[in-house]
């Protein structure tokens, strides 16, 4: 590959001008004529039998085309998918629309199809269901106690399956230890709350049996497929595409009731059907995050060693599966261990069914928990051991020697190092005047706290053997146009992380064009040959890859072809300057758009070249990739008010090779922000009915600028050679690494009060009754002095 003009440089992002002035196109944008309006009666009880369903009111209103109810569409529509993660795992019948029971509020029962989503709404109301209501089933704990009420009676129990793994001598390394500390550690239910809620509209024309489907989807292909399973209705027939979409953090990766509903009323209409979500439905019923209670106990050798890990976990996943709801806590599993040596590992987990939306990937899917658990039992170790958190990670760590180095659980990391991250992280936050700091104010009555959290995350979903959900590579197709601009097809669908640029600088380089002159197509299946989606950080490293050898394809090419019109072996052609140069005789050359008009003149190949410029990769990595850093937090509580305050925030990230640094500054951020939200503010609250009293933005705090510090964001660059970029992952970083940083820092800040864990988020309220349940917030200062 030629020298990088623009892959490592801070771009500007293609998408933003467009998107930045409104002229985006989102699946809402798009207005068919004759377009009908589905709308979904969902339900209002969170366990009820359905006694009867009756639609005729509802459908004697002017205006209503069609209503759809779960016994009408039994026969016809097939389940929502569902990945059989586990060996023992219990996949419920998860229909369409609901069958003789609903079991979460929010649950699709009717959906009326009308000429105006007014009237779709209005129908809703003239839809009379009878309900029983029966006991709910909310506490995961409680739910696999004897005498509980049961969600699924042919079950006859809650528990959804089970998960163990078990590496080294555990009872050993625990009669060993010096010391065991031990927390029970809550990762509660979080909303991923997208920018843009889901839509889908879709359109048949009958006359070519063609089906077009527009989703909010991060998975066009995927979702296709789906479609096609749903409906028995052939997949080579059916268009996904996937269009600007606002966001997902996995929220949609997944297959949903509407996007089975709406062509199947497209279809049977014979008319455009659009379907776009409410926020309140957005919060009910698209996937929720998280959901773990995770028992952790960690056996310590007196200068700070881990000798091994025991770690109990309670799923909460919801009322059912949806397609990833059961393999994300797998995640948690093997990444435990995280940054460390762990000569002992057991892991022991219950997935358990609940009357709640399911719980599926949300950022981070599964490693956030496990960077949660292990990082805060790290600080709990040092705490126990007084000893400084900074030292007692590097103690731990896996040496930069070391890799590869193949983990208790399984894995391989393929590069890493963890200490030169910590050091330049500790560095930046100028740790030991940090300390010196806390120290003077702590004398002044002052909260402070600083918390760090060293992370190692799992991405690039991921080598086919080991990725349950099939399918772990990724396609690209890129082709030279007889213009000589470029078009890259990409089987990733990015929804905000900015493959466009980033693809088409891997592009520009590999062909030698100019960045203005690549166009990135994706989200489209009609266009991209094949895809699998954008999930688990895996479209650079990935879909970048396949970018990247379908242009190193396309160069061969024309290499060749400039070798016999220039008469040279191809060995002797060079490419300079949007020339193709002889190597030993300068002025024997021709130019990049000599070369291209050869190959579609098609009048002077060589022997057996066929005419054309394009080539398509299939790249299916041989391992994961394992990024990794250090985030350091630093707080300040308002004892009067338990406030926390964060006042400096410092990421080291590392994701191997860097395509843009701008972009990957931003994606840590948002990460960040994200991280921060679970850690403070966020919560999906259900009360003792199972109503989500959460259901809204004005109740579901996400984060706003003004909660949020100003970042310093840097980089140590540790290439993998697990794909010829040598990059690694970046969307999920921030959120991985963010959120034990956070609360380390608060739970350092409360140390003078003997508190050492409390459960996210840290609300003012929760710190605020801490700080009075030792004393009043007055003699609680008195007593820091
Ligand atoms: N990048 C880079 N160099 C690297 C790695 C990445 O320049 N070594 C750039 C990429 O080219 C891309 C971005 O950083 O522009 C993220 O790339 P990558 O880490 O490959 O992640 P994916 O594109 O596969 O995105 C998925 C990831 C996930 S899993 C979630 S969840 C998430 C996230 O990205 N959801 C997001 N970031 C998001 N950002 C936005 N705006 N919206 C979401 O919903």
């Amino acid at each position: 590959m030629p020298q990088a003009k623009y892959t490592g440089r801070k771009v500007l992002r293609k998408e933003d001008p467009r998107l930045l002035t409104g002229k985006g196109m989102f699946v809402d944008d798009i207005h068919l004529p004759n377009t009908a309006h589905l709308a979904l009666l969902r339900s209002p009880h969170a366990h009820a039998r359905i006694r009867s369903l009756d639609t005729s009111r509802a459908q004697a209103l002017g205006g209503v085309l069609e209503i759809l109810t779960g016994p009408d569409i039994r026969g016809e529509l097939n389940l929502l998918p569902s990945a059989a993660a586990l060996p023992d795992l219990r996949i419920p019948d998860h229909y369409l629309l609901a069958v003789e029971r609903v079991r979460f509020v929010g649950e699709p029962v009717a959906a009326v199809v009308a000429e105006t989503p007014y009237i779709a709404q209005d129908a809703l109301d003239q839809i009379e269901v009878d309900y029983e209501p029966l006991p709910v089933v909310l506490d995961p704990e409680k739910a696999l106690e004897k005498g509980s009420a049961v969600i699924y009676e042919q079950w006859k129990s809650n528990l959804a399956g089970t998960f163990e793994l078990v590496s080294g001598d555990i009872p050993a390394a625990f009669q060993k230890a010096d010391r065991v500390v031990k927390a029970r550690l809550v990762n509660q239910r979080l909303i991923p709350a997208a920018m843009e809620p889901r839509a889908v509209q879709a359109s048949y024309q009958a006359g070519e049996k063609m089906l077009t489907v527009w989703s909010t989807t991060q998975i066009p292909h995927t979702l296709r497929s789906e479609i096609a399973r749903l409906l028995q209705f052939p997949d080579n027939r059916i268009r996904v595409m996937a269009l600007d979409v606002g966001g997902g953090f996995g929220s949609k990766l997944n297959v949903y009731s509407e996007e089975g509903l709406v062509p199947y009323a497209a279809i049977r209409l014979g008319r455009p059907v659009k379907w776009v979500e409410t926020r309140r439905e957005n919060m009910l019923a698209t996937i929720h995050g998280r959901d773990q209670i995770n028992y952790v106990e960690m056996a310590l050798a007196k200068d700070g060693r881990i000798l091994g890990l025991r770690v109990r976990v309670i799923v909460d996943v919801g009322a059912y599966l949806q397609m990833l709801t059961a393999l994300i806590p797998t995640l948690t599993a093997i990444m435990s261990p995280g940054c460390y040596k762990m000569p002992a590992f057991a892991f022991e987990m219950k997935e358990v069914f609940t009357n709640k939306m399911a719980t599926d990937a949300y950022r981070g899917a599964g490693r956030p928990e496990a960077t949660y658990l292990i990082e805060r039992a790290m600080d709990l170790a040092a705490v126990e051991l007084k000893m400084d958190p900074a030292e007692i990670r590097r103690r731990n760590f896996i040496k930069s020697t070391s890799f590869p180095y193949t983990t208790r659980t399984g894995l391989v990391y393929d590069s890493g190092n963890y200490e030169k991250a910590l050091k330049k992280a500790l560095d930046l936050a100028g740790y030991k005047q940090l300390r010196q700091k806390q120290a003077q104010l702590r004398k002044r009555g002052k909260l402070m706290g600083i918390g760090l959290s060293t992370y190692v995350e799992i991405c690039a979903m991921g080598p086919a053997r080991a990725f349950a959900a099939g399918g772990g590579w990724e396609s690209a197709t890129v082709r030279v146009e007889p213009s000589g601009k470029a078009t890259v097809l990409s089987g990733s669908s990015p929804h905000g992380q900015g493959e466009e640029t980033t693809f088409a600088q891997i592009a520009a380089d590999g062909l030698g064009v100019s960045f203005d002159d690549v166009a990135v197509i994706h989200g489209d299946t009609s266009a991209v040959p094949h895809g699998i989606g954008t999930f688990g950080s895996r479209s650079t490293a990935v879909g970048g890859t396949a970018v990247y050898l379908s242009a190193h394809k396309i160069r061969q090419k024309m290499t060749e072809l400039a070798a016999h019109l220039l008469e040279l072996n191809p060995k002797n052609v060079v490419w300079r300057d949007g020339k193709l140069v002889s190597k030993t005789n300068p002025k024997k050359s021709t130019t990049l758009q000599e070369v291209v008009r050869a190959a579609y003149s098609a009048k002077n190949l060589p022997p057996g070249m066929e005419p054309g410029l394009d080539a398509t990769s299939y790249f299916s990595p041989q391992n994961f990739t394992f990024p990794f850093g250090t985030h350091i937090c630093v707080v300040e509580i308002d004892p009067e008010t338990g406030e926390v305050k964060i006042v400096k925030y410092v990421a080291v990230d590392d994701c191997g090779r860097v395509i843009n640094p701008m972009m990957v500054d931003g994606q840590v951020q948002g990460g960040i922000a994200q991280g921060i939200g679970q850690a403070l503010y966020e919560e999906a609250v259900y009360d003792e009915n199972g109503q989500l009293i959460t259901g809204e933005l004005m109740d579901y705090v996400v984060p706003k600028a003004g909660q949020l510090p100003v970042y310093t964001c840097d980089r140590t660059e540790t290439p993998t050679n697990v794909n010829p970029l040598g990059a690694k992952g970046v969307g999920e970083a921030g959120t991985i690494g963010a959120t034990p940083a956070v609360v380390n820092a608060v739970l350092d800040a409360l140390a003078p009060y003997g508190v050492t864990n409390l459960d996210m988020p840290l609300k003012p309220e929760k710190i605020w009754r801490v700080l009075r349940g030792s004393k009043s917030a007055t003699e609680a200062r008195r007593s820091l002095r």
